[in-house]
């Protein structure tokens, strides 16, 4: 960084303090770009991940070992068969999320088959262990162009807007989860770089989260008690009453920050620590979600 870069930054910082209209600052106009380009990054990191296929996924060999499907997602023609073995010391079945199949009970060393015609994705689960999940994907015979080639990665492609609670909640969640870290981490760098402009981006994140979360927990909520049953007793238990306790904080911790930010100076630590312990709740939450829906 140069002694001009230097220079030019003394003054941006005086011009925020100025309360000249904020897109007049080539800072924040560069802060504004980084968070696009990351923003980018991930988005192209999340579309790849959901898009993965398994290696080797031909033999239409379902594998089901320590309370695990594998593969956890599974590409056939319609009209071909799928079997499940049953390799673990429990009892499971194979259960279609839409209710358009199931297996009944599993026993150890017992594999179960079905023939899928209708093409389309289907989520599956085991009715003992609602963590087990996978997905079958059916394609169609007739695909051609541009059809066949998204079905040929896994047919995830086509998109439908959200209708269910499973469905609205961890995209929801997504909000919630980088809002509040990130405002944390611009206010803790706005105090190390003693800049208003990440101060402010920071009471923005706050209330956006603030505003956000009574949907996702109300998304939680519809999920729970549509499918309750469902969901592993002592973990949905924590999550449904930390996730509820986390609403009220948001709201205590947005009334906070915008006090802080009316006096438009920086949080002190008492702020700093209570978001601090927030944030771990939240992360503590998450860990409980991502253990319900993906195991372990
Ligand atoms: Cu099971």
């Amino acid at each position: 960084m140069g002694v001009n870069e230097r220079t030019k930054n003394v003054g941006c910082h005086c011009l925020a303090r100025s309360r000249l209209p904020l897109m007049r600052s080539p800072q924040l106009q560069a802060h504004i770009y980084i968070l696009a380009a990351v923003a980018t990054v991930l988005s192209a990191v999340c579309v790849r991940a959901q898009n993965v296929q398994p290696a080797g996924a031909t033999n239409h060999i379902v594998v089901i070992r320590q309370v695990h499907f594998n593969p956890p997602q599974m590409t056939v023609k319609a009209g071909e068969t799928v079997e499940w073995k049953n390799e673990d010391i429990f009892s499971h079945t194979v259960t279609a999320d839409d209710g358009s199949f199931d297996s009944g009970l599993i026993d150890p060393d017992n594999s179960w088959q079905r023939t899928f015609q209708q093409a389309g994705t289907v989520g599956y689960h085991c009715r003992p262990h609602p963590n087990m999940r996978a997905a079958l994907v059916v394609q169609g015979t007739n695909g051609t162009g541009a059809a066949a080639n998204a079905a040929s990665r896994g047919g995830t492609l086509k998109w439908s807007p959200p209708t269910k609670a499973q469905e609205l909640h961890p995209i929801l969640v997504n909000f919630t989860a980088a809002l509040l870290p990130l405002a944390f981490l611009s206010d803790v760098l706005g105090r190390i770089f003693r800049r208003q402009s990440f101060h402010h981006t920071a009471w923005w994140m706050v209330l956006y989260a603030a505003v956000i979360t009574p949907f996702t927990a109300a998304a939680g909520w519809w999920w729970r008690l549509t499918e309750g049953s469902t969901l592993p007793a002592k973990l949905i238990t924590v999550h449904e009453w930390l996730g509820t306790t986390a609403v009220l904080l948001f709201v205590v911790l947005a009334i906070w920050r915008w006090s802080i930010h009316k006096r438009d100076t920086s949080p002190n630590w008492a702020y700093l620590t209570f978001a601090l312990i927030v944030v771990l709740a939240l992360v503590y939450q998450g860990s409980l979600g991502g253990r319900m829906v993906f195991g372990k």
